[in-house]
């Protein structure tokens, strides 16, 4: 049953852009059905030269199964790790890693500065807006997926 609801997803995804689960497709084997990979929605903000740190905000979604993020990877930077911020003691943002960030069977997680971000540490590339890159997230069920994300003019 999966196979078939995959490759017919597959097939349709040649004429519209949803890269997540047809890569996911090629890449696992089809381990996971269409409606079971979380519908993700990222965005990166355009940075300067000699910029250190970046945040990659945006949505997670569940499509009937509840997963949880794990790990993503870009190439050009060396670490993007899971971030949440809190307020400190002095009422200061707090950025503390997150070891996994949970997608709801059916509802969403948003990240965004204030809250739940990934944060790409060690910019070895630019950001410019009107890119787009290939982010690799890892999560725990649907396994590793690749997804477009766009890099946006900072408003
Ligand atoms: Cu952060």
């Amino acid at each position: 049953m999966s196979y078939r609801i995959a490759s017919w997803f597959v097939v349709a995804c040649a004429a519209v852009t949803c890269g997540p689960v047809a890569a996911s497709a090629r890449a696992g084997g089809l381990r996971a059905t269409v409606e079971m990979v979380p519908a993700v929605s990222l965005w990166i903000a355009e940075a300067p030269p000699g910029t250190d740190v970046l945040g990659v905000y945006g949505r997670l979604e569940g499509r009937g199964q509840s997963d949880a993020l794990q790990a993503a990877a870009l190439d050009g930077v060396r670490e993007v790790r899971l971030h949440v911020l809190t307020r400190g003691p002095s009422g200061g943002g707090l950025m503390q890693p997150l070891a996994r960030l949970a997608v709801p069977a059916r509802g969403a997680v948003d990240l965004k500065p204030e809250g739940v971000h990934l944060m790409l540490i060690g910019l070895g590339r630019t950001f410019a807006a009107g890119q787009t890159l290939k982010m690799r997230l890892t999560f725990a069920r649907a396994g590793v997926v690749v997804v477009k994300v766009p890099v946006r003019r900072r408003d």
